[in-house]
């Protein structure tokens, strides 16, 4: 049986090999993708931050079983941090190759090279396999797209606006294929948060070159680009979910992250009418 298959079927000790055969599919099938990717309008569910909590990427899974028709967005931030990194990615890389047509699988911060040896990943995968595995999943890393756009509007990413950028092209020349999260613009995609001021861009406790965009630069982002909507993960709110900006920008934690969040994943259903769903 295919290797994903049986991933989704439960699998959870892969082989320093089948990691590699796994990783590879995925590659084949993302490098070809696009930085913006095109999403779904409707019945799409959005799935944040899952840092190798297994459990919730198996709700996830159950939604798209119970769904036939439902799409998925995962905005990034796999492992690292939790308790099954390794099971957690290879569950959510399964699920990108077992239904391309109905799942994406975006970038986050934490899909870097020096992000995830530093955070956890790194050490996980070398307790149980070897570097040599880190680096093949490094390898997956880089092809994995940063945004996503659907044509009625609806924007996603990990963390937020990039300042500075005003057209898609600006994102889609972005040469996304490093280990490493260097480009500016594929970092601010990654790492930026939102704040209810009214300003464009300040500084970002998370460090040089990463950004908080405020109302002006969400309202031109959004003018830009025509958007009706937002989702975004990457920040820590005890109820699992945020609005920001008169809920245009919804933003999704879907770990529990040490009890400290009730983790969602967010239903965007007809109409632009969204459903939390409690994991
Ligand atoms: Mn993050």
């Amino acid at each position: 049986m295919h290797l994903a298959k049986q991933v989704l079927q439960g699998k959870t000790d892969l082989t320093s090999e089948e990691i590699e055969q796994l990783v590879g599919t995925l590659r084949d099938q993302y490098k070809g993708l696009l930085n913006v990717v095109e999403t779904p309008r409707r019945n799409v569910y959005y799935v944040g931050d899952l840092h190798g909590e297994l459990h919730s990427a198996q709700a996830a899974h159950k939604l798209l079983q119970d769904s036939r028709d439902a799409s998925m967005v995962f905005l990034g931030d796999y492992a690292d941090r939790g308790p099954q990194q390794v099971e957690t990615i290879n569950l959510v890389f399964s699920l990108a190759i077992e239904y391309p047509k109905r799942v994406i699988a975006l970038r986050g911060n934490h899909e870097s090279d020096d992000i995830a040896r530093t955070y956890g990943f790194y050490n996980a995968v070398k307790s149980k396999y070897s570097p040599d595995v880190f680096d093949i999943y490094c390898s997956g890393f880089k092809v994995l797209p940063l945004a996503g756009l659907s044509s009625n509007g609806i924007f996603s990413c990990h963390g937020g606006i990039p300042e500075g950028v005003e057209t898609l092209d600006q994102i889609q020349e972005v040469d996304r294929f490093h280990e490493k999260i260097q480009n500016p613009i594929a970092f601010q995609l990654t790492w930026n948060d939102p704040s209810e001021g009214d300003f464009r861009f300040s500084p970002n406790w998370r460090g040089s070159g990463s950004r908080i965009y405020g109302r002006l630069a969400f309202n031109e982002f959004a003018e830009s680009f025509e958007l009706n909507l937002m989702f975004r993960a990457h920040q820590v709110f005890p109820e699992g979910v945020q609005t920001f900006f008169d809920g245009k920008l919804i933003s999704v934690f879907s770990s529990a992250y040490n009890n400290r969040v009730k983790p969602k994943i967010v239903h965007l259903r007809d109409g632009l009418k969204i459903d939390l769903i409690q994991i």
